[in-house]
């Protein structure tokens, strides 16, 4: 007896090993001497802080929230950052990248929520780089790649980053 049926295809299972169908969205890669790559759901499962942080344009404007989100001391102590890191580079996926001393970065957030609410839900971004030493212009929206970096005393922490954007998607 024949069968040229082929034998049936397994249902999908794609998201078996990775979890939840979201964690095929956004990720950050945290790239220490380990490399981490948490969706906004990993991120947001992790021990989250508040903190209250202003956000500084250059322009004068300024906004004062309360910031949920993972401390960068904890993300940097999982990867592993060497104790020589001088800057973090924190990309994001609209091109933009900012080199933050890791003096100023350390007592930040890799933020989450903005007074009680999701980003992700009410911004075009999920995650945000701020803290009260980090200047408007470096709390980097949509935050795709932190990396720490060893700079020494004559490189120019400004050469490692790109803030503006011709054509900005989040201004
Ligand atoms: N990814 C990304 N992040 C960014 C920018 C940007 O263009 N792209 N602009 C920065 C600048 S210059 C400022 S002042 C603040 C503005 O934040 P706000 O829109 O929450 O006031 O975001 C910063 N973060
Ligand atoms: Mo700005």
């Amino acid at each position: 007896m024949s069968n040229d049926t082929q034998h049936s295809t397994e249902p999908p299972s794609a998201d078996a090993e990775s979890g939840t169908p979201t964690d095929t969205g956004p990720h950050v890669e945290l790239r220490g001497r380990t490399t981490r790559s948490l969706s906004l759901d990993e991120l947001a499962a992790l021990p989250t802080v508040e903190r209250v942080c202003t956000v500084t344009c250059a322009s004068g404007d300024r906004t004062t929230a309360t910031w949920t989100g993972v401390p960068v001391s904890d993300l940097l102590s999982s990867i592993d950052a060497p104790p020589t890191t001088t800057h973090l580079r924190v990309a994001s996926d609209d091109g933009y990248c900012a080199c933050i001393a890791v003096t100023a970065a350390l007592d930040g957030l890799l933020a989450v929520s903005r007074d009680g609410s999701r980003l992700a839900d009410t911004e075009r971004y999920g995650t945000r780089f701020v803290g009260p030493s980090v200047d408007g212009e470096r709390a980097v929206k949509g935050v795709v790649r932190i990396e720490p970096l060893e700079l020494g005393a004559d490189d120019d922490p400004t050469e490692w980053e790109t803030l503006s954007l011709d054509d900005s998607t989040y201004g």
